[in-house]
């Protein structure tokens, strides 16, 4: 009987990597550069992950696709390069390992000279990653460890593959207010079930419920605990050709549903953390 090696160490695209093999069959491939999990395939099932094929692996520089974590600043909300330094940096794996049913991994970025030459808090930053079944759980944890208080925005800018970004609806938004980073406007949405047709990027507030993105075929859902924003995005055809690590079609396939925490920052006294966690469920 071939044993399944529940946390595997891999080379990808010449980054070291942990591919995680959950007994059911259902896996996920996390970088070192980043945490930045570039793939999630539940039992069974096709990525659900959109990876550009253009994406660029070189260190100091974001991956397009998969899960990029922003922090401590996401977007251009601040100071920073655009969603700050952590998806561009070198994490630790501190654990890996396998259940019955479920494989998991912990990733760790602590404050350094290079972080503090850009951001003065002195963090300690996890992420904690999980694949069962049908179910892909992200976690980040924020702990304080150092004697000032300090304050950063975030986000699990997650990129979800489609098989084409028009014929799919997200539902689950109604009622919820929303800022459009493109008009700079504020409004409360009306629709039940929203669908791309142009550029978008919105930043819906206050998110409680789960979201479920439609297709023909299939549904995801997408859960956020202690996220309260919720980030739609996709650059469509104009925006998409400035970005020389996404093909000129490569926005037809993707569609970002980020759990985030923007409009009210979060503030952690000395000692004091947090923690953020997304689940995307297979239905
Ligand atoms: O989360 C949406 C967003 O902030 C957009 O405004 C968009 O530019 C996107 O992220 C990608 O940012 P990036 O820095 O990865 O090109």
């Amino acid at each position: 009987m071939t044993t399944i090696n529940p946390a595997e160490r891999i080379d990808f695209n010449g980054m070291p990597a942990t591919r995680l093999r959950a007994p059911d069959g259902s896996e996920a491939i996390v970088l070192d550069h980043g945490a930045h999990v570039v793939s999630w395939k539940p039992r069974g099932g096709p990525d659900r992950l959109y990876l550009s094929p253009d994406a660029v692996f070189e260190q100091g520089t974001a991956v397009r696709g998969g899960v990029p974590i922003c922090f401590p600043q996401f977007a251009n909300n601040g100071p920073l390069p655009s969603h700050g330094f952590a998806r561009k940096s070198n994490w630790e794996l501190v654990d890996a390992r396998g259940g019955e049913d479920y494989a998991m991994a912990n990733l760790r970025l602590r404050y350094s000279d290079a972080t503090l030459a850009e951001w003065p808090g002195q963090f300690v930053l996890e992420l904690a990653i999980s694949v069962s079944g049908d179910r892909l759980d992200l976690e980040m944890d924020v702990l304080n460890d150092g004697e000032e208080s300090f304050s950063f925005t975030a986000a699990l800018h997650t990129y979800l593959a489609v098989k084409e970004v028009e014929e799919c609806a997200l539902e689950g938004l109604r009622g919820q207010d929303c800022s459009d980073s493109l008009t700079k406007k504020r409004f409360r949405e009306t629709g039940t079930s929203f669908m791309v047709d142009q550029e978008v990027d919105r930043i819906y507030h206050g998110t409680k419920n789960a979201l479920l993105l439609r297709e023909h075929h299939r549904a995801l859902a997408i859960h956020s605990e202690n996220l309260p924003d919720t980030v739609v995005w996709n650059p469509w055809v104009e925006r998409s050709k400035q970005l020389k690590d996404l093909p000129d079609n490569g926005f037809r396939r993707m569609l970002c549903v980020e759990g985030a925490v923007v409009e009210s920052p979060v503030v952690l006294g000395p000692q004091q953390s947090w923690w953020g966690r997304q689940t995307l469920m297979v239905l």
